[in-house]
Parts: C-alpha cells; sequence; structure tokens
C-alpha cells in the first residue's frame, strides 16, 4: 500500500476530528467557558491534527533535494580496471527535484556503440540540459564519453565525460522524480572489463549500477 493511499484513508478521519472539536467548542461557548479557554482547546486539538498529518504524509514534497555521486578509478578503489560510482543507492520522494551531482576522476573514456549511442544524449531532466564544469549540454561526443548514469525506469540518462588526467569533472543534472517505486540505474558506456567490456564493475550491482528509491 502506497504512503498516499495512507494519507488519503486518514483526511476523513481528521475531517471528523475537526467537526467533532468545533462541535465540542459550541457546545463549551454555549455553556459559558470562557472564549480564551475554548480557544486553547481548539489550538491544542489543531496542533495535535498538524503533527498527525505531519508524521503520517511526510513533508510536502516540492523540495529540492541534493545527491552526490564521485566517480572512482579502479586504481582508486583499490581494483584495477574496475571504475566504481560511490553512493549507488538513494530514496527521494516522488515530485521532489532532485540536483544530482557526479563527480568523476575518471579519465578513461568508453565510447557508446551499437545502439547505445543513444546514451550520449541527456534525457529526462529539468531543461533537457545537464552542466559539466557548469556549461550547459544536451549531450556529450560520443568520443568523451567515460559513464553515464542511466535511470530506464525514470526516463532519466546523463552523459559522464573523461576527467582530465590527474583532474575531475563534475555534471549536474537536475530532474524531478515523477514515480514512485525501486528502479535500478546503470551505466550504458562499455568500462568494464571482460568481452565488449561489459563484464566486472559494468554488471556488478554497487559499482557501475544500484538503485534509486522513490517513495509516494
Ligand atoms: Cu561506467
Amino acid at each position: 500500500m502506497s504512503e498516499s493511499h495512507v494519507a488519503r484513508s486518514h483526511a476523513p478521519k481528521l475531517g471528523a476530528a475537526v467537526v467533532t472539536v468545533t462541535a465540542l467548542v459550541g457546545v463549551l461557548v454555549s455553556l459559558g467557558v470562557s472564549v480564551a479557554v475554548v480557544a486553547g482547546i481548539a489550538q491544542v486539538a489543531r496542533s495535535a491534527a498538524e503533527q498527525l498529518t505531519a508524521t503520517e504524509v511526510g513533508p510536502v514534497d516540492h523540495a529540492t533535494v541534493n545527491e552526490s555521486m564521485e566517480i572512482l578509478t579502479g586504481k582508486m578503489d583499490g581494483h584495477p580496471g574496475w571504475p566504481r560510482y560511490t553512493h549507488t543507492s538513494w530514496t527521494v520522494r516522488e515530485g521532489q527535484t532532485v540536483v544530482l551531482r557526479i563527480t568523476s576522476y575518471d579519465d578513461g573514456t568508453a565510447p557508446l556503440t551499437g545502439a547505445q549511442t543513444m546514451y550520449d544524449r541527456v534525457q529526462g531532466t529539468l531543461g533537457g540540459t545537464e552542466t559539466v564544469d557548469g556549461k550547459p549540454v544536451s549531450s556529450l561526443p560520443n568520443a568523451d564519453v567515460a559513464h553515464t548514469f542511466t535511470v530506464v525506469g525514470l526516463g532519466l540518462n546523463l552523459g559522464i565525460p573523461a576527467a582530465p588526467t590527474g583532474g575531475s569533472v563534475t555534471v549536474v543534472a537536475r530532474f524531478v522524480a515523477r514515480r514512485p517505486g525501486t528502479f535500478v540505474w546503470q551505466c550504458y558506456a562499455p568500462c568494464g572489463s571482460g568481452p565488449n567490456s561489459m563484464g566486472g564493475a559494468m554488471s556488478t550491482m554497487g559499482w557501475m549500477e544500484g538503485t534509486v528509491r522513490v517513495l509516494p
């Protein structure tokens, strides 16, 4: 059962509570209880209702949340030939604007091949762009691609270019998680080992794949 369903199913109860308080206030006033005391009771009832709402429905979304990932080289993570994303699993709320910052230290390229060349285009972000070291782009030259951050279930695709040797490159993108669920993200650039460079890090959870959880 989704949380929004929980919230909805509690709404009538909350409404009933407010009606009850209003009725009670009317009775107390007619009994001659001071207006100040009645106002106090109403205030307590209201803040209890607000607390209930805050606990059960959760914070109102449309807020902006920040998520930061890094891409380490195989040398940096102790597994030569195995580049790795950090912070591979994270959770946001449906409707939140996510500012995703990916800093890569990997200077190797892994140009996309075949049908996967479509992943050199930025997709699913606000404005259809990402920034690369502050410069907005809507796609990357395929030869520059080192990794992608691709969440098929959310229609999101970011390209990560190779970093300058000994330095880093930072990609920032904004997107709204519009569907609740748990979505696997993957890198689609052939940055792994073995046949077609699709083994090793490319096929290992916590290296070039992970999950994005979107709470309803
Ligand atoms: Cu990769």
